[in-house]
């Protein structure tokens, strides 16, 4: 399997964030790459490319313009302000204020296209987004030239990014940028199954009234996890996307075995649904060991993962989110995508 490495990502490298209130060390470091990075060489998986630029156009086919350009000129602006360390946003246009204006203030904006305090803009938070989703792209390009899957290896992850928003360390939607380039380029039908530990609710959100992608996600029950207020179980699509859209909360604790029986559930969802391509937003913060996350599962059991993917029998792009035990991630998202090599 090929790898295509993010090699910008080191450029987005916060110190802190916001976590319940409190300013704690990131979680979500350049050394989880690092590591990935390292696991994949060791175990010489295959070539590691470098993505290729396809522009900011299949950006702006899931992320509106404008919000395209605030991210692109927010570091700037920040610093013109006079701005001391990773910029956060404070204030939020929620029910009864006006989100239908973009106020001229930095703090405004900040507030307008986020849904959390905690995800810090870094200096390179806006090159290490942009190259991610090139990345996926150049990954895509694989699969459309017959490749049975591939890698790619990237961070900040995407799938809390909606089409106008950043959050749960998000910026570009990796996983709805390729799902779009995959539709424009002509194919019909495209899966994605998410198994990141949180709700990708800005992939759901993008879809969520369209019957060309179909989204399904595993993880933990917004009603005790993050991102709370999207992905719980009756949340079916809507409009023409009705019936395309599947969510399957477990409680915290939940065990390798809970787990797996919402795979099959997922993946059965998925196979009726006949794609013609699958995109796993693949988070390995389901680990027992994940600092911020509440799952059980082993690391053996992200090979058995990757086997039943590869079972799944369809083209497959491995687009990396989340998993913030930073020693052990390596050898998580190896033990998956080896899983898959080794599978039918
Ligand atoms: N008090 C990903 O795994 N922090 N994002 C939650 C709750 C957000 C995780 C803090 C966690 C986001 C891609
Ligand atoms: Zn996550």
């Amino acid at each position: 399997m090929k790898t295509i490495y993010n090699d910008k990502h080191p450029a987005h490298a916060a110190t802190h964030e916001f976590f319940r209130g409190r300013l704690v060390p990131a979680f979500e470091t350049p050394a989880r790459a690092d590591f990935i990075l390292q696991a994949v060489q060791g175990a010489d998986l295959g070539p590691i490319l470098a993505p290729v630029n396809h522009g900011l156009q299949a950006l702006a086919r899931v992320h509106s313009s404008r919000y395209l350009n605030f991210l692109a000129g927010a570091w700037d602006e920040w610093q013109a302000l006079g701005g001391e360390g990773d910029a956060f946003p404070a204030v939020w246009p929620v029910r009864s204020l006006r989100d239908d204006i973009e106020p001229q203030s930095f703090a405004a904006r900040m507030g307008l296209y986020s849904m959390d305090s905690g995800t810090p803009l870094t200096a390179g938070a806006w090159d290490a987004a942009f190259w991610g989703a090139q990345a996926a792209l150049t990954g895509l390009d694989l699969l459309l030239a017959g490749e049975r899957s591939a890698y790619v290896l990237t961070r900040p992850p995407g799938h809390h990014a909606g089409s106008d928003f950043f959050g749960g360390y998000c910026f570009v939607n990796n996983a709805a940028v390729a799902a779009q380039a995959a539709l424009d380029q002509g194919l019909k039908k495209i899966a994605i199954l998410d198994v990141d530990y949180h709700h990708g609710n800005g992939t759901q959100a993008i879809f969520y009234e369209r019957a060309d992608v179909f989204f399904a996600s595993i993880h933990g029950d917004p009603q005790t996890e993050y991102p709370f207020f999207l992905g719980h179980a009756d949340e079916a699509g809507a409009g023409a996307g009705l019936g395309f859209n599947a969510n399957f909360p477990l409680p915290a604790g939940a065990t390798n075995e809970q787990w797996f029986e919402r795979l099959e559930a997922a993946l059965a969802r998925l196979q009726a649904y006949a794609p013609d391509l699958l995109i796993v937003s693949l988070g390995v913060d389901t680990f027992a060991g994940d600092p911020i996350s509440h799952f059980q599962l082993d690391q053996p059991e992200f090979a058995r993962l990757g086997e039943r993917l590869a079972r799944f029998g369809l083209p497959t792009l491995f687009l990396q989110e989340g998993g913030y035990a930073t020693e052990a991630i390596g050898l998580n998202v190896l033990a998956v995508l080896q899983g898959f090599e080794q599978g039918a």
